[in-house]
């Protein structure tokens, strides 16, 4: 994500025992400009008249979902103590449980995976515990969650780093962008370029992941490809400039992102296994010379391990769809199960998308923060509440599980 060069204005962030940290920041964004330097889409209410293929059940591999409605992974930086997931987020996740597909905030897949505080992992014991906790909870209300598996790469701080060293990057380029640790926003740290000794590791790190979040009781994961982070800075070549096997044309480049689908799907079968791209994002300053070429290749690759899902962040994550010329139907066309649209959707977008056959789900991300009940809501054309920006990252239950339901408002009218 890139900070703009927007006047800085205080900005009010909440640590997670509910205390303001006073922090000055770029009015784009707590966490950069590109996702906020443009306006919040607004979901226009439709009535209950508009045909729409958004609320039939849809069969994702093994699983039935209730409807094609998806929550979109969201960072939160609520974690607690040992990057647990905080007890709110049992609430959180089961309040929004009437979506077809939950896919949590993305989950570090290591601490070297770590790059903003406050972010839950799925690598340690505990951290397992805490996200058996909000399975349950979102099983016992029908629901059906996927969790997100991340690897920042080169968008961390050394703070954050196991003993303090340099965060890791397919090439020793650093992003210009900022992070937010130890309550301030600072720029990412310069990163090293990772040995080919270590690809293994991080493969493995995934790999682990992924069996760690099936004992959690998730229905499946998705690797997080997307955004301009780990597994997007080696595909892309404006970050990566090596010259083994993990560098240069574009098999080379996206054989990480691979590699990892691979063993994640062999691991826990690759109809539980859904990937996350951005093909054309500058998030987290991420450029490719020749996207079409790339992610044409990925998803023929993708395709062959036979993932369940392709989530595909369509344009600039969270700002304009049309951020740059794309042919998003030569995915859809060279993947035979789930594509999920994400980007800007509202009902009528995603009406016409679903019926032209162009998507098989659609991904919501801000309006599911403040609309817990948001598949309630498009099915009503009722409106819907305006997610508050100041506590998108950090704090307790202020901005988080306290948005009412459509029920809630009216029996608060009573
Ligand atoms: C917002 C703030 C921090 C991280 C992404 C995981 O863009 C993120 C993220 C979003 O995919």
């Amino acid at each position: 994500m890139e900070i703009s060069s927007a006047k800085p204005r205080a900005t009010h962030l909440q640590n997670r025992n509910g205390q303001g940290l006073a922090a000055t920041v770029c009015s784009a964004h707590l966490f950069g400009a590109s996702y906020s330097q443009y306006p919040l889409p607004t979901i226009e209410s439709h009535s209950m008249s508009t045909p729409t293929k958004l609320f039939e059940p849809y069969q994702l591999g093994p699983i039935t979902l209730q409807n094609r409605v998806v929550m979109a992974p969201l960072t939160r930086n609520r974690a607690i103590a040992g990057q647990v997931p905080n007890p709110l987020a049992i609430d959180y996740y089961a309040q929004r449980a009437s979506a077809g597909l939950l896919i949590t905030e993305a989950s570090q897949v290591s601490q070297q995976g770590q790059g903003y505080q406050d972010t839950p992992g799925i690598f340690s014991k505990e951290q397992i515990a805490g996200w058996r906790k909000v399975t349950d909870r979102v099983h016992e209300n029908k629901g059906r969650i996927f969790i997100q598996l991340w690897h920042v790469g080169r968008i961390s701080h050394t703070s954050l780093q196991p003993n303090g060293g340099a965060p890791v990057a397919p090439s020793a380029i650093p992003a210009k962008t900022k992070t937010f640790v130890n309550g301030t926003f600072t720029d990412v740290s310069a990163p090293r370029a990772l040995e080919l000794a270590e690809i293994p590791g991080i493969i493995d790190s995934f790999r682990t992941a992924a069996s760690n979040a099936i004992e959690a009781g998730f229905d499946g994961v998705e690797i997080h490809g997307a955004n301009g982070y780990l597994l997007d800075q080696f595909a892309k070549d404006g970050t990566n400039k090596r010259t083994d096997a993990y560098g240069g044309g574009i098999e080379n480049r996206a054989r990480l992102m691979l590699e990892v689908a691979k063993a994640v799907a062999a691991q826990i079968g690759p109809e539980r296994t859904g990937i996350r791209i951005s093909p054309v994002t500058p998030a987290n300053d991420i450029s490719d010379s020749n996207p079409q070429a790339l992610f044409d290749y990925i998803t023929d690759q993708l395709e062959a391990l036979k993932l369940v899902y392709l989530h595909v962040v369509e344009g600039a994550t969270g700002g304009p769809r049309d951020f740059a010329q794309f042919d998003y139907a030569s995915l859809r066309k060279r993947f035979t199960r789930a594509y999920v649209a994400n980007n800007g959707y509202d009902l009528a977008l995603a009406t016409k998308v679903l019926a032209a056959n162009e998507a098989d789900l659609i991904a919501f991300g801000k309006p599911f923060i403040s609309n817990p009940d948001l598949v309630e809501r498009l099915k009503r054309g009722a409106p819907l509440n305006e997610p508050d920006k100041a506590t998108f990252y950090g704090g307790g239950a202020k901005g988080y599980t306290d948005y009412p339901t459509l029920q809630a408002t009216a029996s608060a009218a009573e």
